[in-house]
Protein backbone atom coordinates (compact mmCIF):
# COMPACT_ATOMS: atom_id res chain seq x y z
CA UNK A 1 0.00 0.00 0.00
CA UNK A 2 1.51 3.66 -0.76
CA UNK A 3 2.12 5.41 2.02
CA UNK A 4 3.26 8.88 2.70
CA UNK A 5 6.76 10.11 3.58
CA UNK A 6 7.04 13.85 5.29
CA UNK A 7 9.92 16.06 4.74
CA UNK A 8 11.51 19.14 6.34
CA UNK A 9 14.92 20.82 7.45
CA UNK A 10 13.93 19.27 10.82
CA UNK A 11 12.83 16.47 12.36
CA UNK A 12 9.61 16.88 14.99
CA UNK A 13 12.17 14.96 17.68
CA UNK A 14 15.06 17.27 18.80
CA UNK A 15 18.12 14.78 20.07
CA UNK A 16 20.55 16.24 22.93
CA UNK A 17 23.48 15.23 23.93
CA UNK A 18 23.41 15.57 27.92
CA UNK A 19 25.67 14.71 30.37
CA UNK A 20 23.01 11.73 30.83
CA UNK A 21 23.41 10.26 27.15
CA UNK A 22 21.47 11.37 24.40
CA UNK A 23 17.85 13.12 24.97
CA UNK A 24 14.51 12.29 22.91
CA UNK A 25 12.55 16.27 23.06
CA UNK A 26 9.33 15.98 20.86
CA UNK A 27 8.61 19.24 19.22
CA UNK A 28 5.59 21.55 20.24
CA UNK A 29 5.40 23.32 16.97
CA UNK A 30 2.09 23.63 14.82
CA UNK A 31 3.30 22.06 12.26
CA UNK A 32 4.41 18.36 14.56
CA UNK A 33 1.24 18.72 15.98
CA UNK A 34 -1.01 19.26 12.55
CA UNK A 35 1.02 16.48 10.67
CA UNK A 36 1.42 13.98 13.86
CA UNK A 37 -1.26 11.76 12.71
CA UNK A 38 0.12 11.60 8.84
CA UNK A 39 3.21 10.85 9.73
CA UNK A 40 2.56 8.37 12.52
CA UNK A 41 0.26 6.66 10.82
CA UNK A 42 1.69 2.75 9.79
CA UNK A 43 4.47 2.60 7.51
CA UNK A 44 4.49 6.51 6.62
CA UNK A 45 7.78 8.89 7.79
CA UNK A 46 8.84 12.06 8.70
CA UNK A 47 12.28 12.45 7.39
CA UNK A 48 14.41 15.58 8.22
CA UNK A 49 17.67 16.64 10.62
CA UNK A 50 17.81 15.85 13.98
CA UNK A 51 19.08 18.71 15.40
CA UNK A 52 22.49 17.34 16.36
CA UNK A 53 26.13 16.86 15.05
CA UNK A 54 27.29 12.41 15.49
CA UNK A 55 30.18 11.97 17.27
CA UNK A 56 30.48 8.69 15.69
CA UNK A 57 28.98 5.37 13.36
CA UNK A 58 27.37 3.98 16.91
CA UNK A 59 25.98 6.67 17.88
CA UNK A 60 24.19 7.11 14.42
CA UNK A 61 22.61 3.95 14.42
CA UNK A 62 21.68 4.38 17.89
CA UNK A 63 20.08 6.98 16.84
CA UNK A 64 18.40 6.36 13.47
CA UNK A 65 16.62 2.82 15.86
CA UNK A 66 15.40 5.26 18.45
CA UNK A 67 13.61 7.55 15.80
CA UNK A 68 12.17 4.58 13.96
CA UNK A 69 10.13 3.27 16.68
CA UNK A 70 8.58 6.97 16.18
CA UNK A 71 7.88 6.44 12.38
CA UNK A 72 11.66 9.10 11.86
CA UNK A 73 14.82 9.32 9.72
CA UNK A 74 17.30 10.94 10.68
CA UNK A 75 19.27 12.97 8.08
CA UNK A 76 22.65 13.87 9.37
CA UNK A 77 24.38 16.80 8.71
CA UNK A 78 27.87 17.82 9.28
CA UNK A 79 28.84 21.22 11.00
CA UNK A 80 30.31 22.73 6.93
CA UNK A 81 26.64 21.65 6.05
CA UNK A 82 24.88 23.87 8.72
CA UNK A 83 26.96 26.53 8.73
CA UNK A 84 26.72 26.58 4.43
CA UNK A 85 23.96 25.48 3.54
CA UNK A 86 21.63 26.37 7.01
CA UNK A 87 23.14 29.21 7.80
CA UNK A 88 24.39 30.13 4.55
CA UNK A 89 22.10 29.77 1.56
CA UNK A 90 18.95 29.04 3.46
CA UNK A 91 19.15 32.05 5.99
CA UNK A 92 21.41 34.70 4.68
CA UNK A 93 20.72 34.59 1.04
CA UNK A 94 16.54 32.70 1.08
CA UNK A 95 15.47 34.36 4.23
CA UNK A 96 16.39 38.01 3.68
CA UNK A 97 15.69 37.74 -0.41
CA UNK A 98 12.34 36.32 0.47
CA UNK A 99 10.79 38.54 2.55
CA UNK A 100 11.99 41.41 1.57
CA UNK A 101 15.51 42.14 2.72
CA UNK A 102 18.18 41.75 -0.32
CA UNK A 103 20.18 44.18 1.56
CA UNK A 104 20.94 41.83 3.70
CA UNK A 105 21.31 38.62 1.39
CA UNK A 106 24.59 37.51 0.41
CA UNK A 107 25.41 35.35 -2.76
CA UNK A 108 28.19 33.30 -2.07
CA UNK A 109 28.87 30.18 -4.75
CA UNK A 110 30.09 27.77 -2.05
CA UNK A 111 26.64 28.57 -0.16
CA UNK A 112 24.79 27.42 -2.90
CA UNK A 113 26.85 24.45 -3.97
CA UNK A 114 26.11 23.04 -0.19
CA UNK A 115 22.52 23.87 -0.61
CA UNK A 116 22.34 21.66 -3.70
CA UNK A 117 24.53 18.83 -1.80
CA UNK A 118 22.16 18.69 1.24
CA UNK A 119 19.18 18.52 -1.20
CA UNK A 120 20.33 15.63 -2.46
CA UNK A 121 21.17 14.37 0.76
CA UNK A 122 17.06 14.58 1.58
CA UNK A 123 16.36 13.10 -1.77
CA UNK A 124 19.13 9.79 -1.27
CA UNK A 125 17.51 9.28 2.38
CA UNK A 126 13.85 9.59 1.00
CA UNK A 127 14.67 7.17 -1.72
CA UNK A 128 15.75 4.97 1.05
CA UNK A 129 12.15 4.74 2.21
CA UNK A 130 9.74 5.74 -0.95
CA UNK A 131 8.01 3.24 -3.01
CA UNK A 132 7.45 3.79 -6.57
CA UNK A 133 3.38 5.28 -5.77
CA UNK A 134 4.47 7.00 -2.73
CA UNK A 135 2.94 10.19 -1.67
CA UNK A 136 5.93 12.75 -0.36
CA UNK A 137 5.18 16.06 1.11
CA UNK A 138 8.27 18.16 1.25
CA UNK A 139 8.47 21.90 3.68
CA UNK A 140 10.01 24.88 3.21
CA UNK A 141 12.86 27.13 2.17
CA UNK A 142 15.87 24.74 2.84
CA UNK A 143 14.51 22.18 0.30
CA UNK A 144 13.18 23.93 -3.09
CA UNK A 145 15.41 22.00 -5.17
CA UNK A 146 14.32 18.62 -4.09
CA UNK A 147 10.82 18.28 -5.76
CA UNK A 148 12.71 17.74 -8.84
CA UNK A 149 15.28 15.91 -7.53
CA UNK A 150 12.97 13.02 -6.16
CA UNK A 151 11.10 13.22 -9.49
CA UNK A 152 13.93 12.11 -11.35
CA UNK A 153 14.31 9.41 -9.61
CA UNK A 154 10.35 8.19 -8.70
CA UNK A 155 8.72 9.99 -11.64
CA UNK A 156 5.59 8.26 -10.20
CA UNK A 157 5.18 8.92 -7.07
CA UNK A 158 2.90 12.21 -6.17
CA UNK A 159 5.32 15.20 -4.60
CA UNK A 160 3.57 18.13 -2.60
CA UNK A 161 5.77 21.25 -1.56
CA UNK A 162 4.72 23.92 1.08
CA UNK A 163 6.10 26.98 1.23
CA UNK A 164 5.92 28.62 4.82
CA UNK A 165 7.79 31.79 4.38
CA UNK A 166 6.49 34.87 1.77
CA UNK A 167 7.23 33.95 -1.95
CA UNK A 168 8.55 37.41 -2.76
CA UNK A 169 7.70 39.55 -6.20
CA UNK A 170 9.49 38.61 -9.20
CA UNK A 171 11.77 41.42 -8.65
CA UNK A 172 12.60 40.52 -5.96
CA UNK A 173 13.62 37.01 -7.19
CA UNK A 174 15.41 37.78 -10.00
CA UNK A 175 18.17 39.24 -7.81
CA UNK A 176 19.23 35.75 -6.86
CA UNK A 177 21.99 34.11 -9.10
CA UNK A 178 20.00 30.83 -9.30
CA UNK A 179 16.59 32.16 -9.67
CA UNK A 180 15.74 29.89 -12.50
CA UNK A 181 17.37 26.62 -10.60
CA UNK A 182 14.99 27.11 -7.80
CA UNK A 183 11.97 27.08 -9.69
CA UNK A 184 12.91 24.40 -11.43
CA UNK A 185 13.77 22.47 -8.44
CA UNK A 186 9.92 23.55 -7.50
CA UNK A 187 8.24 22.38 -10.14
CA UNK A 188 9.04 18.60 -10.26
CA UNK A 189 5.95 18.88 -7.49
CA UNK A 190 2.40 18.03 -8.20
CA UNK A 191 1.15 20.45 -5.85
CA UNK A 192 2.74 23.70 -4.75
CA UNK A 193 1.32 25.55 -1.89
CA UNK A 194 1.71 28.97 0.00
CA UNK A 195 0.20 30.35 3.29
CA UNK A 196 -1.74 33.19 0.26
CA UNK A 197 -2.68 33.76 -3.07
CA UNK A 198 -0.46 37.02 -2.80
CA UNK A 199 2.33 34.28 -2.39
CA UNK A 200 0.51 32.25 -5.42
CA UNK A 201 0.57 35.29 -7.61
CA UNK A 202 4.03 35.82 -7.13
CA UNK A 203 5.28 31.99 -7.93
CA UNK A 204 3.29 32.16 -10.72
CA UNK A 205 4.28 35.57 -12.14
CA UNK A 206 8.38 34.36 -11.63
CA UNK A 207 7.51 31.16 -13.32
CA UNK A 208 6.10 32.98 -16.21
CA UNK A 209 8.65 35.58 -16.64
CA UNK A 210 11.57 33.73 -15.89
CA UNK A 211 10.57 30.09 -17.58
CA UNK A 212 8.55 31.85 -19.64
CA UNK A 213 5.91 28.64 -18.67
CA UNK A 214 2.14 29.22 -19.72
CA UNK A 215 0.20 29.45 -16.28
CA UNK A 216 -3.40 29.36 -16.13
CA UNK A 217 -5.95 29.25 -13.15
CA UNK A 218 -3.19 27.96 -10.50
CA UNK A 219 -2.09 25.45 -13.28
CA UNK A 220 1.50 25.56 -14.62
CA UNK A 221 2.23 23.66 -18.13
CA UNK A 222 5.94 22.18 -18.00
CA UNK A 223 6.86 20.20 -21.28
CA UNK A 224 6.05 16.83 -19.72
CA UNK A 225 3.50 17.55 -16.49
CA UNK A 226 1.24 19.72 -15.28
CA UNK A 227 1.60 21.39 -12.10
CA UNK A 228 -1.02 22.29 -9.39
CA UNK A 229 -0.72 25.90 -7.43
CA UNK A 230 -2.71 26.52 -4.46
CA UNK A 231 -3.06 28.71 -1.23
CA UNK A 232 -3.73 27.44 2.10
CA UNK A 233 -3.51 29.23 4.52
CA UNK A 234 -2.03 27.34 7.51
CA UNK A 235 -4.35 27.09 10.95
CA UNK A 236 -2.55 26.12 14.85
CA UNK A 237 -4.21 23.20 17.08
CA UNK A 238 -7.26 25.53 18.14
CA UNK A 239 -8.29 23.54 20.85
CA UNK A 240 -5.03 23.19 22.56
CA UNK A 241 -3.87 27.15 22.93
CA UNK A 242 -8.21 27.93 23.71
CA UNK A 243 -7.81 24.54 26.61
CA UNK A 244 -3.98 25.84 27.63
CA UNK A 245 -5.70 29.49 28.10
CA UNK A 246 -8.46 27.95 30.36
CA UNK A 247 -6.06 25.82 31.94
CA UNK A 248 -5.68 26.04 36.30
CA UNK A 249 -2.03 26.08 35.58
CA UNK A 250 -2.24 29.14 32.79
CA UNK A 251 -4.48 31.23 35.64
CA UNK A 252 -2.08 30.62 38.41
CA UNK A 253 0.77 32.16 36.33
CA UNK A 254 -1.47 35.18 35.06
CA UNK A 255 -2.59 35.80 38.54
CA UNK A 256 0.94 35.61 39.80
CA UNK A 257 2.02 38.08 36.49
CA UNK A 258 -1.24 40.40 37.99
CA UNK A 259 -0.02 40.81 41.16
CA UNK A 260 3.02 42.61 40.03
CA UNK A 261 1.91 44.22 37.65
CA UNK A 262 -0.78 45.84 39.37
CA UNK A 263 -4.08 47.16 37.53
CA UNK A 264 -1.99 48.34 34.86
CA UNK A 265 -3.21 47.19 31.42
CA UNK A 266 -0.63 45.02 29.30
CA UNK A 267 -0.01 44.97 25.35
CA UNK A 268 1.71 42.43 24.53
CA UNK A 269 4.61 41.29 22.00
CA UNK A 270 5.88 38.19 20.86
CA UNK A 271 8.44 37.01 18.24
CA UNK A 272 11.23 35.39 17.79
CA UNK A 273 14.64 37.79 17.34
CA UNK A 274 14.26 38.80 13.45
CA UNK A 275 14.87 42.15 11.04
CA UNK A 276 11.30 40.96 9.39
CA UNK A 277 9.71 41.49 12.83
CA UNK A 278 9.00 44.53 13.03
CA UNK A 279 10.71 44.63 16.93
CA UNK A 280 12.58 48.25 16.52
CA UNK A 281 9.52 50.36 14.73
CA UNK A 282 6.50 48.47 17.52
CA UNK A 283 8.74 50.04 20.13
CA UNK A 284 9.31 53.97 18.74
CA UNK A 285 5.26 53.35 18.31
CA UNK A 286 4.78 52.43 21.74
CA UNK A 287 6.81 55.61 22.52
CA UNK A 288 4.73 57.76 20.80
CA UNK A 289 1.47 56.17 22.43
CA UNK A 290 3.24 57.60 25.73
CA UNK A 291 3.83 60.86 24.01
CA UNK A 292 1.03 61.51 22.61
CA UNK A 293 -1.63 60.36 25.17
CA UNK A 294 -0.02 61.10 28.22
CA UNK A 295 -2.96 59.63 30.14
CA UNK A 296 -1.56 55.84 29.54
CA UNK A 297 1.75 56.58 31.64
CA UNK A 298 1.66 54.52 34.04
CA UNK A 299 -1.54 52.79 32.99
CA UNK A 300 -0.11 50.71 30.23
CA UNK A 301 2.79 48.64 29.75
CA UNK A 302 4.24 46.73 27.01
CA UNK A 303 5.62 43.04 27.88
CA UNK A 304 7.77 42.10 25.21
CA UNK A 305 8.90 38.66 25.11
CA UNK A 306 11.99 38.39 22.16
CA UNK A 307 13.13 34.47 21.56
CA UNK A 308 16.57 34.56 21.42
CA UNK A 309 17.63 33.62 17.83
CA UNK A 310 21.02 33.86 15.59
CA UNK A 311 22.57 36.62 17.42
CA UNK A 312 25.99 35.64 16.74
CA UNK A 313 24.94 36.88 13.15
CA UNK A 314 26.05 40.72 12.64
CA UNK A 315 22.78 41.81 11.93
CA UNK A 316 20.59 40.12 14.29
CA UNK A 317 23.78 41.47 16.72
CA UNK A 318 22.87 44.68 15.42
CA UNK A 319 18.84 44.18 15.83
CA UNK A 320 19.36 43.26 19.34
CA UNK A 321 21.45 46.19 20.47
CA UNK A 322 18.93 48.52 19.10
CA UNK A 323 16.14 47.09 20.68
CA UNK A 324 18.17 46.84 24.35
CA UNK A 325 18.94 50.60 23.45
CA UNK A 326 15.18 51.62 22.41
CA UNK A 327 13.54 49.51 25.41
CA UNK A 328 16.63 51.38 27.80
CA UNK A 329 15.80 54.81 26.83
CA UNK A 330 11.92 54.64 26.80
CA UNK A 331 11.85 53.32 30.50
CA UNK A 332 14.29 55.71 31.15
CA UNK A 333 12.60 58.68 30.17
CA UNK A 334 8.74 57.23 31.23
CA UNK A 335 9.61 55.12 33.98
CA UNK A 336 7.97 56.28 37.78
CA UNK A 337 8.71 54.68 41.19
CA UNK A 338 6.00 52.22 40.79
CA UNK A 339 5.52 51.72 37.12
CA UNK A 340 7.46 50.62 33.99
CA UNK A 341 6.37 51.24 30.45
CA UNK A 342 8.25 48.28 28.97
CA UNK A 343 8.76 44.78 30.65
CA UNK A 344 11.41 43.15 28.33
CA UNK A 345 12.53 39.87 28.27
CA UNK A 346 14.85 37.97 25.86
CA UNK A 347 14.36 34.51 26.32
CA UNK A 348 11.34 31.72 25.97
CA UNK A 349 8.72 31.00 28.37
CA UNK A 350 7.24 27.16 28.52
CA UNK A 351 3.78 26.95 27.22
CA UNK A 352 1.90 27.34 30.49
CA UNK A 353 3.17 30.65 30.83
CA UNK A 354 2.95 31.81 27.27
CA UNK A 355 -0.24 30.80 27.63
CA UNK A 356 -0.96 33.21 30.43
CA UNK A 357 0.66 36.00 28.82
CA UNK A 358 -2.03 35.78 26.11
CA UNK A 359 -4.80 35.43 28.90
CA UNK A 360 -3.34 38.79 30.45
CA UNK A 361 -2.50 40.66 27.73
CA UNK A 362 -5.88 42.88 26.58
CA UNK A 363 -3.80 44.04 23.11
CA UNK A 364 -1.64 41.93 21.09
CA UNK A 365 0.87 43.79 18.71
CA UNK A 366 1.92 42.04 16.04
CA UNK A 367 3.48 43.94 13.26
CA UNK A 368 6.19 42.19 11.52
CA UNK A 369 7.61 43.92 8.06
CA UNK A 370 6.94 40.71 6.39
CA UNK A 371 5.23 37.00 7.97
CA UNK A 372 4.65 34.32 5.83
CA UNK A 373 1.46 33.78 8.09
CA UNK A 374 2.12 34.33 12.02
CA UNK A 375 1.20 31.60 14.73
CA UNK A 376 1.32 34.23 17.16
CA UNK A 377 -1.82 36.16 16.13
CA UNK A 378 -4.22 32.94 15.69
CA UNK A 379 -3.09 31.48 19.25
CA UNK A 380 -4.37 35.10 21.15
CA UNK A 381 -7.33 34.96 19.34
CA UNK A 382 -7.72 31.35 20.34
CA UNK A 383 -6.71 32.43 23.74
CA UNK A 384 -9.33 34.66 24.70
CA UNK A 385 -12.66 32.79 25.23
CA UNK A 386 -13.96 35.86 27.25
CA UNK A 387 -14.05 37.85 24.43
CA UNK A 388 -11.46 40.81 25.76
CA UNK A 389 -9.08 42.00 23.62
CA UNK A 390 -7.77 43.61 20.62
CA UNK A 391 -5.15 42.41 18.28
CA UNK A 392 -2.86 44.84 15.92
CA UNK A 393 -1.89 43.54 12.84
CA UNK A 394 0.46 44.18 10.19
CA UNK A 395 -1.13 44.02 6.78
CA UNK A 396 2.43 42.19 5.53
CA UNK A 397 1.55 38.88 7.30
CA UNK A 398 0.02 36.28 6.11
CA UNK A 399 -2.67 36.25 8.67
CA UNK A 400 -3.98 39.36 7.91
CA UNK A 401 -6.01 37.66 4.90
CA UNK A 402 -7.96 35.70 7.37
CA UNK A 403 -7.93 37.94 9.65
CA UNK A 404 -9.56 41.15 8.54
CA UNK A 405 -11.11 41.69 12.04
CA UNK A 406 -8.38 42.35 13.54
CA UNK A 407 -6.95 46.35 13.66
CA UNK A 408 -4.93 46.08 10.43
CA UNK A 409 -2.01 48.74 10.17
CA UNK A 410 1.28 49.42 8.02
CA UNK A 411 4.03 48.76 10.32
CA UNK A 412 6.21 51.37 9.05
CA UNK A 413 3.33 53.75 9.81
CA UNK A 414 4.92 54.36 13.21
CA UNK A 415 2.16 57.59 13.82
CA UNK A 416 -0.79 54.82 12.41
CA UNK A 417 0.43 52.01 14.54
CA UNK A 418 0.44 54.41 17.63
CA UNK A 419 -2.91 55.55 16.58
CA UNK A 420 -4.42 51.99 16.31
CA UNK A 421 -2.44 50.89 19.84
CA UNK A 422 -5.08 54.18 21.47
CA UNK A 423 -7.51 52.81 19.43
CA UNK A 424 -7.23 49.41 20.49
CA UNK A 425 -6.99 50.68 24.78
CA UNK A 426 -10.35 52.95 24.09
CA UNK A 427 -12.26 50.46 22.08
CA UNK A 428 -15.93 49.23 23.33
CA UNK A 429 -16.17 46.06 25.04
CA UNK A 430 -18.69 45.11 22.70
CA UNK A 431 -16.30 45.79 19.47
CA UNK A 432 -13.84 44.00 20.88
CA UNK A 433 -16.19 40.70 21.72
CA UNK A 434 -17.78 41.20 17.75
CA UNK A 435 -13.90 41.55 16.19
CA UNK A 436 -12.74 38.49 18.47
CA UNK A 437 -16.33 36.23 17.90
CA UNK A 438 -15.52 36.11 13.79
CA UNK A 439 -11.41 35.99 14.29
CA UNK A 440 -12.33 33.09 16.28
CA UNK A 441 -14.39 31.49 14.84
CA UNK A 442 -12.31 31.08 11.50
CA UNK A 443 -9.25 30.15 13.65
CA UNK A 444 -11.30 26.94 15.22
CA UNK A 445 -12.75 25.53 12.11
CA UNK A 446 -9.28 26.64 9.32
CA UNK A 447 -7.45 24.95 12.07
CA UNK A 448 -4.07 22.88 11.51
CA UNK A 449 -5.76 19.27 10.79
CA UNK A 450 -7.99 21.02 8.11
CA UNK A 451 -5.15 22.34 6.63
CA UNK A 452 -3.14 19.46 6.91
CA UNK A 453 -6.01 18.00 4.73
CA UNK A 454 -7.31 20.22 2.82
CA UNK A 455 -3.72 19.72 1.22
CA UNK A 456 -3.08 16.38 1.04
CA UNK A 457 -6.62 15.69 0.00
CA UNK A 458 -5.45 18.60 -3.45
CA UNK A 459 -2.55 16.72 -3.52
CA UNK A 460 -4.31 13.39 -4.25
CA UNK A 461 -6.68 15.64 -7.04
CA UNK A 462 -3.54 16.93 -8.31
CA UNK A 463 -2.44 13.22 -8.88
CA UNK A 464 -5.65 12.11 -10.73
CA UNK A 465 -5.69 15.27 -13.04
CA UNK A 466 -2.08 14.19 -13.86
CA UNK A 467 -2.93 10.75 -14.93
CA UNK A 468 -6.44 11.80 -16.65
CA UNK A 469 -3.67 14.03 -19.23
CA UNK A 470 -1.34 11.90 -19.27
CA UNK A 471 -1.17 10.72 -23.14
CA UNK A 472 -2.27 7.22 -23.57
C1 LIG B 1 7.39 30.11 9.98
C2 LIG B 1 7.02 31.42 9.27
C3 LIG B 1 4.61 30.88 9.62
C4 LIG B 1 7.19 32.08 20.39
N1 LIG B 1 7.74 32.44 21.56
C5 LIG B 1 7.58 31.42 22.40
C6 LIG B 1 6.92 30.39 21.74
N2 LIG B 1 6.68 30.82 20.50
C7 LIG B 1 5.96 30.06 19.45
C8 LIG B 1 4.65 30.71 19.16
C9 LIG B 1 4.36 30.19 17.74
C10 LIG B 1 5.76 30.01 17.17
O1 LIG B 1 6.69 30.07 18.25
C11 LIG B 1 6.12 31.11 16.19
O2 LIG B 1 5.34 30.92 15.04
P1 LIG B 1 5.32 31.93 13.83
O3 LIG B 1 4.27 31.51 12.87
O4 LIG B 1 5.06 33.29 14.36
O5 LIG B 1 6.78 31.96 13.19
P2 LIG B 1 7.93 30.85 12.71
O6 LIG B 1 8.05 29.74 13.70
O7 LIG B 1 9.15 31.62 12.43
O8 LIG B 1 7.41 30.23 11.39
C12 LIG B 1 5.69 31.95 9.77
C13 LIG B 1 5.06 29.54 10.22
O9 LIG B 1 6.32 29.14 9.68
C14 LIG B 1 4.04 28.44 9.92
O10 LIG B 1 3.93 28.21 8.54
O11 LIG B 1 3.45 31.31 10.31
O12 LIG B 1 5.32 33.10 9.06
O13 LIG B 1 8.07 32.39 9.48
O14 LIG B 1 3.72 28.96 17.78
O15 LIG B 1 3.72 30.32 20.12
N3 LIG B 1 6.60 29.21 22.31
C15 LIG B 1 6.96 29.04 23.61
N4 LIG B 1 7.63 29.99 24.33
C16 LIG B 1 7.96 31.18 23.77
O16 LIG B 1 8.58 32.04 24.42
N5 LIG B 1 6.64 27.88 24.23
Amino acid sequence: MPKTIIVSNRLPTKVQRTENGLTFQPSEGGLATGLGSIYRQDGNAWVGWPGLFLEDAAEEDFIAEALRTDSMAPVFLTEAEIQEYYEGFSNSTLWPTFHYFPQFATYEPAHWAAYVAVNEKFCRAVLALAGPEDTIWVHDYQLLLLPALLRRERPGCTIGFFLHIPFPSYELLRVLPWRAELLHGLLGADLIGFHTFGYMRHFLSAVSHLLGLPTQNGLIETPTRTVLVDAFPMGIDYERYAEAAASDAARAHERTYRQALGTGRVVLSIDRLDYTKGIAQRLLAFGQLLGRYPEWVGQVSLLMVVVPSRDQVPQYAALKQEIDELVGRLNAQYRTIDWNPIHYFYRSFPPDELAALYRLAEVALVTPMRDGMNLVAKEFVASKADGRGVLILSERAGAARELSDALVINPTDINGLAEALHQALVMPADEQAQRLDTMRALVKRYNVFSWAKLFMNQLAYSKMKQHTLAPD
